[in-house]
């Protein structure tokens, strides 16, 4: 038995709710399974490694296991940089960040490895390895670093059942107060992968990593046997299945709806995009106690969604899906984007006209960020458009941006930011307006944390949710 020491840093990211990490949380229930002891670490709004030192002096980890995304990989830099560590203790770093950019792994002094992609049965056979005495260096998936040496090993083919996974484990985050964050919501993943290339999101990179068959779907059986393991153990009023697209899959979804309206008596919400939102489907969600339906739109200007992001579908085909959710009786938000290279303000007003035109229930904005790996992060670095100071600041990801673009200067993409909300719904709903408005101002996150008591009648009054 290997004790593990897994930790998240969920800093800066707006929005107040705090986080649960799908990655970790089915790592450490796949180590479990095996025998193992792990823990966490979880460094929740802002940077504080202090007690870091008391967490490893109490549980006395023989490995520390960090997951990044782009934006909280400088924390991880920071950890590793001012916590002492005894030397026996392995440290390694997977998750989206260091998979498309591997070559972190030399960053790092203090870190011994990385993981790209998938991480359960690499990190198995590293902590085994280690346990055991054993070499470390040909284990597949994992960069590592040793006697100043580092060994590339390629990736091992995707995972083909997902059934054969344990259900995360929930229980080693402070997972009650992580519902209660976020009203009552539970979160759900029953798939993994995305067919589409859209050129600014890290699928497309993380598809080419390992071989095999990408988009995975959990069996309806164990989706919901899972949702009932959550919702017995836990109070919970609604559920968010997080999937790239829940609707990928049409004889899933009807499956899943007709388990789910019988064994199940919750709100749920869920993330689709246009190609797969069909009346027969919307229907089929709805009656199984579907709430909202949330879609991507990214940007309203044909030009900017389609040969810039890769998007490929209409204004019509976009109108249309929403017009489809809101007849079915669902809630509608949409997901849009700004500050993207050879984007200009005149095509982000289309963005503003498309969604003041659709009027979703609700909508959230975020700034574009390079990531790498990605067509658009890759150009954005071959062209010299990121700003490395900025790029090293704290910025709250997703409401800044790091690029100094020809087309598009910093000042513009701040206001396009602030304003957008505020202009889709000036003409529909003056208090949802100016609400906006103040949300995505600087004072946003101070008022939300003041507001937090009220925060459900507000979200009532603005997202009708
Ligand atoms: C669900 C989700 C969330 C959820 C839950 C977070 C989570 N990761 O579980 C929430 C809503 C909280 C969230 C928040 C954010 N997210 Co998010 N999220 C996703 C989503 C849709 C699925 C991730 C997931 O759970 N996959 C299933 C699990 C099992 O896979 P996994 O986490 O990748 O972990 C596996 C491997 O990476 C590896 N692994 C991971 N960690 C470790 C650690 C070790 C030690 C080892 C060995 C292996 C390993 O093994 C795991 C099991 O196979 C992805 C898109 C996608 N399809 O991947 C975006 C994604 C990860 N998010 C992204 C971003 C940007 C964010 C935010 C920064 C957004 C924000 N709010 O500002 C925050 C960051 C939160 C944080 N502190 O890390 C980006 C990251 C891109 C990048 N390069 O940085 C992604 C890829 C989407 C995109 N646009 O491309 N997210
Ligand atoms: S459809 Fe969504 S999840 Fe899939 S590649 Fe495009 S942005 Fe990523």
């Amino acid at each position: 038995m290997m004790k593990i020491l897994f930790i998240y840093t969920d800093i800066d990211v707006k929005g107040g709710a705090q986080s649960f990490q799908f990655g970790i949380a089915v790592l450490s229930a796949f180590l479990k399974q095996h025998g193992h002891q792990t823990d966490l670490y979880y460094m929740y709004d802002k940077y504080k490694p202090g007690k870091i030192a008391e967490e490893i002096e109490a549980f006395q980890p023989k490995l520390i296991g960090f997951s990044s995304v782009s934006s909280q990989f400088r924390y991880i830099r920071k950890i590793l940089n001012d916590v002492p560590l005894a030397k026996n203790i392995f440290t390694i770093c997977g998750g989206p960040h260091v998979s498309t950019e591997p070559e972190s792994l030399e960053s790092i002094s203090r870190l011994d490895a990385i993981c790209r992609g998938e991480g359960e049965h690499a990190l198995l056979e590293l902590v085994e390895a280690l346990e055991n005495k054993q070499d470390i260096t040909k284990i597949k998936n994992l960069w590592i670093r040793k006697n100043d040496r580092v060994y590339r090993n390629p990736a091992r083919p995707f995972i083909e059942n997902l059934d054969e996974l344990p259900f995360a484990d929930r229980e080693l985050f402070p997972y009650q107060s992580v519902i209660n964050s976020d009203f009552g919501t539970a979160l759900f993943m029953f798939t993994r992968g995305c067919p589409y290339n859209c050129s600014y999101c890290s699928n497309d990179a993380l598809r080419r990593i390992q071989q095999g068959k990408y988009v995975r779907f959990r069996s309806v059986g164990s989706c919901i046997q899972e949702i009932k393991g959550v919702i017995s153990n836990y109070k919970v009023r609604s559920l968010y299945f997080n999937d790239d697209i829940f609707t990928l899959n049409k004889e899933f979804v009807f499956e899943f709806c007709e388990k789910y309206r019988a064994q199940i008596h919750l709100p749920f919400d869920i993330n689709a995009r246009v190609e797969t939102v069909t009346s027969e489907v919307c229907r089929k969600l709805e009656d199984a106690g579907c709430r909202r339906i949330n879609i991507g739109i990214e940007s309203g200007n044909p030009y900017i969604r389609n040969k810039v992001l890769n998007r490929k579908m209409s204004n019509e085909q976009i109108m249309n899906a929403f017009s489809i959710a809101r007849q079915a009786g669902l809630k509608t938000k949409s997901f849009n984007m700004v500050g993207f290279p050879h984007e200009t303000p005149q095509h982000f007003q289309d963005t503003v006209k498309l969604n003041a035109k659709i009027k979703p229930d609700s909508v959230i904005l975020s700034v574009f960020d390079p990531y790498p790996g990605t067509k658009l992060g890759d150009e954005c670095r071959s062209m010299g458009w990121i700003d490395s100071k900025r790029m090293r600041r704290e910025l709250v990801p997703r409401t800044d941006t790091v690029l100094n673009l020809p087309d598009f200067p910093r000042g513009k993409i701040l206001k396009c930011y602030k304003e957008f909300a505020y202009d889709v719904y000036r003409d529909q709903s003056l208090v949802k307006a100016i609400f906006y408005r103040i949300y995505y101002s600087r004072y946003g996150e101070q008022l939300v944390r003041i507001l937090a008591p009220f925060k459900r009648v507000l979200r009532r009054l603005v997202m009708g949710i």
